[in-house]
């Protein structure tokens, strides 16, 4: 049965966006490992030119790389115009982000600029620009990051629960968009999850950072990546929409479970 699942995957082109780190740089490796071309995104050049080189040598598959900011439309609109994205299979809009833990009370504007643009303008760009050829082909998946903070909004997260709302709202319409056609539209929402997102999320205060995976046992990017990679490995005909997925330890958006006697 697995045989059979990276069978449909094998030779599909994949764009992943956000895979210079965490659940893009895992979504990368197990693609490649089920035979797929990759086109691989994200502002940090060099980590592209890593994971490309590492992929290249352990699998016969076509690696591209394009380093671009997602959150910025003219650098989308080039990206699209200088790469052929007309074969695009699978489109995994992963690049995020969250800043800062403050109320609405106190949060900084132009951290709530920069997440609305990238979690919600970044993916709008992409996936407008890549259905309509999957629309032509009657073909493709796009699949979409979203967050149990995009079903359960918290204290702090105002802004970034209100993009992972809105992901999971053009998530929904666009499969409604797509009604008729063999385009695929998914969801998948993991809670904690073990990345350089705390680091992003307070600015690289490592140590604060760190502090949320503490004596807990969050999520790994692996785990996520293969709950991706089984949501694009369905036949066809079935449409995954939404997946939450937990650590066992976490019940709800702040409700963790920490043991002193656990490791991180
Ligand atoms: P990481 O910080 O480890 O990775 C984020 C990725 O997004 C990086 O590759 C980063 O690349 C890319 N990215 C961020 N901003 C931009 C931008 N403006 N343009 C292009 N690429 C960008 O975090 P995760 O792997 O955890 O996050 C991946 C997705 O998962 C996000 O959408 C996040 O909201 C979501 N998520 C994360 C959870 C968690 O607990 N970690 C839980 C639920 C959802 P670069 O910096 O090189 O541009
Ligand atoms: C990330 C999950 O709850 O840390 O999307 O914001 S949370």
């Amino acid at each position: 049965m697995f045989k059979n699942a990276q069978q449909r995957l094998s030779g599909k082109q994949v764009l992943i966006t956000g895979a210079t780190a965490g659940i893009g740089k895992s979504s990368a490796r197990i693609f490649a490992e089920s035979g797929c071309d990759l086109i691989l995104t994200g502002r940090r050049a060099a980590r592209l030119e890593e994971l490309k080189a590492e992929l290249d040598q352990q699998h016969n598959v076509k690696i591209q790389t394009a380093v671009f900011d997602v959150s910025s439309r003219e650098a989308c609109e080039a990206f699209c115009s200088e790469y052929d994205l007309s074969k695009v299979d699978i489109l995994l809009n992963n690049a995020g982000l969250s800043l800062g833990l403050e109320g609405v009370q106190e949060a900084d504007i132009d951290d709530w600029e920069v997440m609305i643009d990238t979690n919600i303008k970044g993916l709008l760009y992409l996936t407008r620009h890549i259905t309509p050829f999957m629309k032509d082909r009657n073909a493709g998946h796009v699949i979409n990051i979203g967050s149990t903070a995009g079903h359960e909004a918290y204290a702090g997260g105002s802004v970034y629960s209100a993009t992972k709302y809105a992901v999971r709202a053009i998530t929904h319409a666009a499969k409604k968009d797509l009604h008729g056609t063999n385009v695929r539209v998914s969801l998948v929402s993991p809670g904690l999850t073990e990345t350089e997102f705390s680091k992003v999320r307070f600015k690289w205060d490592e140590e604060r950072a760190s502090k949320v995976y503490q004596n807990t046992k969050a999520l790994t990017p692996d785990d996520v990546a293969e709950i991706i990679w089984f949501t694009a490995s369905r036949p066809e005909h079935v449409n995954i929409i939404d997946t939450i997925i937990y650590p066992t330890v976490q019940s709800s958006a702040t409700m963790v479970y920490r043991d002193e006697g656990l490791e991180s």
